[in-house]
């Protein structure tokens, strides 16, 4: 049950949100119907007022982030083609196809020597040559070199591909790679999960069930896991909620997720984009803000709901700040898959940077660990963070 919240109804405008402003006061959990009025509604401010008072009960004024690296190990990918609003992906043999020796992963993850860093989030392509070995031999070689960071990898469509070209199973896999050193997963690939959509840009990629059937197979394995929704594309609102509903009942049986990121689809550079005319022309600010804010008022049962300032811009990522989101992306360092796809943002961003980010919005910034422990708080008095920003820079 979630729990119960402290909210003025007077702050809402459109009188059918006002139902569901008292459950919130109740406490009682939103239905898919709660969710569609939800996204229907145009009073942002109201929906937004709603996620901020559940969000301010669980999490105050602290925002999280994490010292992450991403590293994108091969953009081959047999789905190249069937993925149709994917532009990072390639075939083997096609202009600007790579695939990192174990030389050039150890080399990309060398900034990760200066101490900050402290997850590595991994993820690439569906690549025939990149199988089980390729990856227990990666994370084996990570953990040697720099034991104290985090590996945050695989989406459950990789899982499912190494199972299939392994001749394995999901579970069997998932060991492998925890014994070589996977701490937990990302949310990739889900995608939206019904199957019009799917059938429309992502025609052969693993279905909904079986996205929720690996993360399924992760959680009782003990590995925690995140979850995504990629919205503004051709999905409809039912479709929305079909896809959360999915989420939130894997998080009543499992508890295994530790984050929700909701992912604004980019229209550039990839087919589904230029079939729907929308080429520079990637999600509002407006359904970015609602889409974080439905999130945090449904899935109650997820604890974090993270703004991804790289796709939704960290203007957008700021604001959100007020509309459910306690936590963001963090450095990144250098991120491809959405600078494929039109992402104008940086592909990285500084440790100062973010901190002011935080602080412009008039919240407290805390830097997490990926279990989501507070380790340690930036209040305004000190922060040590320029010693920190130079040894960045000369890495
Ligand atoms: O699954 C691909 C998306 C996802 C496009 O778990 C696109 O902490 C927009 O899941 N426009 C991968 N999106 C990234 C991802 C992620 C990112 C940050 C944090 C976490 C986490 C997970 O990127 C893919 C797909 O949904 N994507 N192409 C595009 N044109
Ligand atoms: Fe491959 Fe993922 Fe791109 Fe689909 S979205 S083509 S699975 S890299």
């Amino acid at each position: 049950m979630p729990q119960a919240v402290d909210f003025n109804l007077s702050r809402l405008r459109d009188p059918a949100l006002r139902p569901i402003g008292e459950k919130l006061r109740r406490g009682e959990r939103l239905t898919e119907a709660d969710g569609v009025t939800l996204f229907r509604s145009s009073d942002l401010l109201g929906v937004g007022s709603m996620a901020d008072a559940s969000n301010r009960a669980r999490h105050g004024d602290q925002v999280t982030f994490a010292a992450n690296q991403h590293i994108n190990p091969t953009n081959i990918c047999v789905l190249r083609k069937t993925c149709v609003f994917c532009g990072y992906a390639r075939l083997p043999r096609e202009a600007g196809a790579y695939r990192y020796s174990l030389e050039q992963v150890m080399a990309e993850a060398e900034q990760a020597a200066n101490g900050i860093t402290r997850e590595f989030h991994i993820v690439g392509g569906l690549d025939m040559q990149a199988g089980l070995e390729y990856y227990t031999t990666m994370f084996r070689a990570l953990k040697a070199k720099l034991p104290h960071v985090h590996i945050k990898a695989l989406t459950a469509v990789e899982i499912a591909h190494i199972a299939r070209i392994e001749k394995m199973s999901w579970a069997e896999v998932l060991i492998a790679l925890r014994e070589a050193g996977l701490d937990t997963m990302p949310g990739g690939g889900a995608e939206t999960f019904s199957e019009a959509v799917r059938d429309e840009i992502a025609d052969k990629k693993l279905g909904g069930a079986d996205y929720i059937g690996v993360h399924r197979t992760a959680h009782t394995l003990g590995i925690r896991t995140n979850c995504t929704m990629l919205y503004g594309h051709v999905e409809t609102i039912d479709d929305r909620m079909a896809h959360l509903k999915m989420l939130r009942d894997l998080q009543d049986e499992t508890g295994g997720f530790l984050a929700y990121i909701p992912l604004a689809y980019h229209p550039d550079d990839n087919e589904l984009g230029e079939k729907l005319g929308r080429k520079g022309t990637s999600s509002t600010g407006f359904d970015d803000l609602r889409n974080l804010a439905v999130g945090r008022l449904y899935l109650d049962n997820i604890e974090h709901i993270k703004s991804h300032w790289i796709m939704v811009t960290p203007f957008v990522t700021q604001t959100a700040l007020h509309f459910g989101v306690n936590d963001i992306e963090g450095t990144v360092v250098r991120e491809k898959i959405y600078h494929a796809v039109g992402a104008t943002t940086p592909q990285g961003m500084t440790l100062p940077a973010l901190l002011s980010l935080i602080r412009g919005a008039g919240k407290v910034p805390a830097e997490r660990d990926s279990f989501y422990h507070v380790l340690r708080v930036f209040d305004a008095a000190d922060d040590g963070v320029a010693e920190e920003a130079k040894q960045l820079a000369s890495t």
